[in-house]
């Protein structure tokens, strides 16, 4: 990986304890290091890798509909994203990342799915999808969705990183392009943005 650094470390028994990197360098990870296979007898290599990465995005709109959903990334791992989000209907509610973080007119400025692969829209477990369909949330009778989603198609970081991106919790169920609708397979008619929220980076 290009990104990454390469330290020699003598005769490294342990397991490498964690760094943080110069904040000149990586300003937007901290770094840890992690033994890689084959060192030499006397000198150990050591490979700075990413470590965790942690967004946050505040979900506001026009409704009473708010929420707050927390992004983890390890390494290049899948990101996990942790849902709460209140004053919903009962039920199926589409969320999705959508393309841009820009809320000047309200959620409608957020664009369309983020969908960097040019597909259609789909199920989270689709082959075919945006990289921004994360499916349903499902609110209780109290109109509170708490879930946690992982997903591998929404990093935190490298070309496809959605952070300056932004979360839109819908008004209908998606129908995860299987709807036979004319706006099946572009936004699961999902109809109305109840709340959205830019996707920023927090600390760890
Ligand atoms: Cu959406
Ligand atoms: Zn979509």
């Amino acid at each position: 990986m290009a990104a990454q650094t390469v330290l020699f470390a003598a005769a490294a028994a342990q397991p490498a304890p964690l760094f943080q990197a110069p904040s000149s360098a990586r300003p937007f990870h901290s770094l840890r290091l992690v033994s890689s296979p084959g060192g030499a007898a006397a000198a150990r290599a050591l490979v700075v890798a990413d470590a965790t990465k942690k967004a946050v995005a505040v979900l506001k709109g026009t409704s009473q509909v708010e929420g707050v959903v927390t992004l983890t990334q390890e390494d290049d791992g899948p990101t996990s994203v942790n849902v709460r989000i209140t004053g919903l209907t009962p039920g199926k509610h589409g969320f999705h990342l959508h393309q841009f973080g820009d809320t000047t007119n309200g959620c409608i400025s957020t664009g369309p799915h983020f969908n960097p692969n040019g597909m259609t829209h789909g199920a989270p477990e689709d082959e075919i999808r945006h990289a921004g369909d994360l499916g349903n949330i499902v609110a209780n009778d109290e109109g509170i969705a708490e879930t946690t989603i992982v997903d591998s198609q929404i990093p935190l970081s490298g070309p496809n990183a959605v952070v300056g991106r932004a979360l839109v919790v819908h008004e209908l169920e998606d129908d995860l392009g299987k709807g036979g609708h004319e706006l099946s397979l572009s936004t699961g008619n999902a109809g109305g943005r109840l709340a959205c929220g830019v996707v920023g980076l927090t600390p760890l």
